[in-house]
């Protein structure tokens, strides 16, 4: 890893953020026998949702609590200095208006069609000295041509489109893949050589990009740095830059029933484990469907600052 990661190894301490489609839901689908299944980000899957009511219930979102400036204030409250946002999970919706296809927050949706979150979070983030990076995950749902090798490079050709896009207009500091892992169903056609090739596409995009190692297979040469997840390791892997992802309760999406908030004290301590060892932690909020941030998380973070201020001065 070059000089490109510096700020990373330096920083420490980042918000992550899962929004999406599935926000919408609020972790609970209603089937039509009236029983509930609940999940969170995955509920199309887990839950079996058929496509066309899952992308009916994406027409009515409304985020229209969203509020950049108070997300932003929320990270550098908790001593945040970076923030991931989902730009797309594995649900295949996009969060910003790409031209690539319709699914996404302006085409396909209840909200303000003049509002862009992505581009809203990139000026606030720039406003407060807080980088932002974009979680894109690689293995998608709603695309057709995803699972099938055959059509797979169509599929990739659109990848590679919306991630230029992202790149060109919000000119984030990293990227954060995800989805790259070998699936029985559907297929997951993504191999070692697909990551190398896009890895380096988009280094000749922006060379300062930092990039995870989800971008391949994990192994110690994909991306900049490991991505060990809900668990915070002994110690590097080969000397290899880490971030260790965790959710404040037990879910990544918000999901009105998960109640089992983790305590400040604990995050704290799970904060500290992780940069004693030269990791970075990357900490979870779930917007719900109106895009706010949950009251419990907010005033965990906050609890988190004034503990890191107060142990600063002491
Ligand atoms: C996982 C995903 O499947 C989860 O939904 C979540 O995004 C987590 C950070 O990565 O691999």
């Amino acid at each position: 890893t070059a000089d490109r990661a510096n700020w990373f190894r330096q920083d420490r301490f980042g918000m992550f953020i899962h929004f999406g489609a599935y926000s919408n839901l609020e972790g609970e689908y209603k089937r039509p026998d009236g029983s509930v299944c609940r999940n969170a980000e995955w509920i199309k899957r887990e839950c079996k949702i058929p496509a066309a009511e899952y992308e009916k219930q994406a027409r009515s979102f409304d985020p229209a609590d969203f509020d950049a400036k108070a997300v932003v204030r929320a990270a550098k409250d908790a001593g945040m200095k970076y923030i991931v946002i989902t730009s797309k999970h594995h649900e295949g919706y996009a969060m910003w208006p790409t031209k690539v296809n319709s699914y996404n927050l302006r085409d396909h949706s209840s909200f303000d069609k003049n509002r862009d979150i992505l581009a809203e979070l990139k000026t606030a983030s720039d406003d407060a000295g807080i980088k932002l990076g974009f979680y894109y995950s690689i293995w998608d749902w709603h695309d057709p041509d995803f699972p099938d090798p055959a059509t797979f490079p169509k599929y990739e050709k659109r990848m590679y489109a919306q991630l230029k896009e992202l790149v060109d207009t919000y000119d984030p500091a990293l990227l954060w893949f995800d989805g790259e892992w070998d699936t029985e169903d559907p297929h997951n056609p993504w191999t070692a050589r697909d990551g190398e090739r896009l890895e380096s596409y988009l280094r000749g995009l922006d060379p300062d990009l930092v990039i995870n190692n989800r971008v391949g297979k994990r192994r110690v040469v994909d991306g900049d740095y490991g991505t060990p997840e809900q668990e915070i390791p002994d110690a590097p892997v080969d000397g290899q830059l880490w971030e260790s992802c965790m959710t404040l309760n037990d879910h990544w999406g918000f999901a009105r029933y998960d109640q089992n908030w983790k305590s400040s004290r604990t995050l704290v301590r799970n904060l500290l484990a992780t940069t004693s060892r030269s990791g970075n932690y990357l900490l979870n909020v779930g917007p719900d469907a109106r895009g706010r941030i949950p009251q419990p998380s907010v005033d965990r973070l906050k609890e988190m600052g004034t503990w890191l201020r107060t142990a600063g001065q002491g």
